[in-house]
């Protein structure tokens, strides 16, 4: 058997706001009973989404897809205020499983209107957080930048009445160029005091940096449409590392190791750990493993569960 050295990345997989989102549709099976409705995966990943579908929860896409007299729940990336305030209307009990550090970029955005400033928001167009944060304020008093080019063309009304946000699942590296544009044309611009990319995101890029550069090949486990996936992947790339996206072991295509000799693998942080044990497992049948996990911070975050279900 050939041998592959697997150097794991730490952090990887879930982070605290996913493990609250899943919980909550966890303890809303229990105390409500099924089914209970939940608006949007839940977190960007199919295998969270099927566990929680075999326990009962039913994912739709809009909340007229919710019938009267349902429990629904709003996921992890948020949502416009419109939902709950048409959730409210219809009568339904809701739950909120937005991730507080999404909330929190929420709060940010209405003080910054309730201030007077325009809003330039970096982030990726049609995701649902972007679309969510966007849904706080009134329409108009926010613009999308998703590019340096764009952060150098973007001409607001008023430059020295401005502010920024940002989505919490970017590039780290992406996401400063970006910034420092708007901070050289627009020099009274506000933003956050520290990042709205969030821990686990930049935790997570931070790790894989720490071993891409000494992988041939890099795997991430995670969905397509998951952001934070996504960017785990291109921050492999640019260290020099082929990389590759797959939802599971499966996905794999053993072509891919043709002469490779040290192999990276990471999770985005809706993947679960058991996703990473499989792809060791599937490795450890065709190769002879020497892994070595490799720790470049601990996490001890958590969040506080909604008040209807803490107690
Ligand atoms: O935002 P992203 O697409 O990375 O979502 P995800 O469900 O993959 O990860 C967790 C979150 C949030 C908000
Ligand atoms: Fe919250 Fe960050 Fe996790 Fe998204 S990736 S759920 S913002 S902790």
């Amino acid at each position: 058997m050939a041998s592959l050295k697997v150097l794991v990345a730490a952090p990887r997989g879930f982070c605290a706001g996913v493990d609250r989102a899943i919980h909550i549709v966890e303890l809303a099976l229990e105390r409500y009973g099924v089914p209970v409705y939940v608006r949007h995966e839940i977190v960007h990943n199919k295998h969270v989404v099927d566990s929680l579908r075999a326990k009962g929860a039913i994912f739709v896409k809009e909340l007229d897809e919710v019938p009267d007299g349902a429990t629904v729940i709003f996921s992890a990336h948020g949502v416009p205020k419109t939902i709950p305030a048409r959730a409210t209307e219809r009568g339904l009990s809701w739950l909120d499983a937005t991730c507080p550090l999404v909330s929190k970029v929420h709060r940010q955005a209405e003080r910054m209107v309730q201030a007077g400033r325009h809003i330039l928001f970096v982030g990726h167009a049609g995701h649902p957080e972007v679309i969510g944060t966007f849904g706080q304020v009134p329409e108009g008093v926010m613009t999308l930048v998703e590019t340096v080019e764009d952060a150098e063309a973007v001409q607001p009304a008023d430059p020295t009445n401005l502010g920024f946000l940002t989505q919490t699942t970017l590039s780290v590296d992406d996401t400063a160029e970006i910034v420092a544009v708007l901070r050289r044309r627009f020099p009274d611009i506000v933003g956050p005091r520290g990042e709205d990319i969030c821990y686990a995101t930049s935790n997570r890029q931070a790790a894989v940096k720490a071993i891409a550069a000494d992988c041939d090949l890099m795997l991430v486990i995670g969905a397509e449409y998951s952001s934070n996936s996504q960017r785990l992947r291109e921050v492999a790339e640019r260290e020099g590392a082929r990389a590759y996206l797959i939802q599971t072991a499966g996905a794999i295509d053993w072509g891919w190791f043709d002469g490779v000799r040290t192999v990276g693998l990471t999770a985005g942080a809706s993947a679960p750990e058991i996703l990473v044990q499989e792809v060791l497992e599937a490795m450890r049948a065709r190769f002879d493993l020497e892994i070595e996990e490799v720790t470049t911070a601990v996490e001890e975050v958590t969040f506080k569960l909604p008040r209807e279900l803490a107690a």
